[in-house]
């Protein structure tokens, strides 16, 4: 015998569990590219509780598609170890590049933050932050993807954490919302604002992405290629290992500041 109302039972109650028991974390991250799927294994992996919200159904951003649609990702040899430690497979393409498989390396980086303990939600946008008195970041509100995209007016809701990393990629969604909401706010740029992503280079991208993942303005962080669009660094295309760098790093600096 098979009761159609347990099942949705199940499906409503386990989900509704989840969603409570994440209320109150130690980090929220919006935006499961590779940035933020990476920063969600390192900081789950130390015991931070971290949760990741996704606006797609699917993970990976633009990982997911290589370059054009050829989905295929290029690291180098600074890229590599990250690459290895989640066991996935490279070819040597010419010294110091390395061709992976994009829905192979989207697959495992999502399986390494789950395993790790990050939580992911999808289907759901982040859409505004949450502030203490001191105007610093303590969480963000959101909504179902589905309520954005149909404009309905419906109030979203409130998950509380230490800090937030803004992967959200090109648009960096989530620092343009403290600009526009949080009188006279500064960010952690030379001008105070976004400064605006530069056209495409790749080397000078790679490089300086490491510089421009920071604390962003105080409880929000930056990495990947919001990291870049905020600190008016270049683009770098199909090339992924400041990518995963980036997210290593953001997860080291909220490790230092959380933990000691
Ligand atoms: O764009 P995305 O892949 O960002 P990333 O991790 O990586 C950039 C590269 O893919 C590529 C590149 C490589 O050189 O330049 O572009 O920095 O992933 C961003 C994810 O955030 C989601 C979006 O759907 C995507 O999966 N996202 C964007 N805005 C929101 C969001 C939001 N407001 N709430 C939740 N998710």
């Amino acid at each position: 015998m098979l009761d159609e109302t347990i099942i949705t039972r199940a499906i409503i109650e386990s989900y509704t569990k989840d969603f409570v028991d994440h209320l109150k974390v130690d980090v929220i991250i919006a935006g499961a590219g590779p940035a933020g799927l990476v920063a969600a294994k390192y900081l789950a992996q130390s015991g931070l509780k971290t949760v990741l919200f996704e606006r797609k159904l699917s993970f990976g951003g633009g990982m997911l598609g290589g370059g054009i649609m050829f989905n295929k990702i290029v690291v180098q040899d600074d890229g590599r170890p990250i690459l290895d430690e989640y066991k996935i497979k490279l070819e040597q393409f010419e010294p110091n590049y390395y061709v992976a498989d994009a829905i192979e390396t989207v697959a495992k980086l999502t399986a390494g933050a789950i395993d790790a303990g990050a939580k992911i939600f999808n289907l759901i946008s982040v859409e505004d932050v949450k502030i203490n008195e001191k105007m610093e970041v303590k969480g963000v509100v959101v909504n179902w993807t589905a309520v954005e995209m149909a404009k309905l007016h419906v109030d979203p809701v409130t998950f509380k954490s230490n800090c937030v990393i803004d992967a959200t990629g090109h648009d960096v969604e989530v620092v343009k919302t403290v600009l526009r909401k949080i009188p006279n706010s500064k960010l952690n740029t030379s001008t105070g604002n976004i400064m605006g992503e530069l056209p495409m280079n790749a080397e000078i991208g790679e490089k300086i992405l490491l510089e421009t993942t920071k604390e962003i303005y105080p409880g929000l962080y930056v990495a990947g290629m919001a990291a870049n669009a905020c600190s008016g660094g270049q683009r770098m295309g199909p090339i992924f290992g400041g990518m995963l760098l980036s997210g290593k790093k953001v997860s080291t600096l909220i490790k230092e500041k959380l933990l000691g």
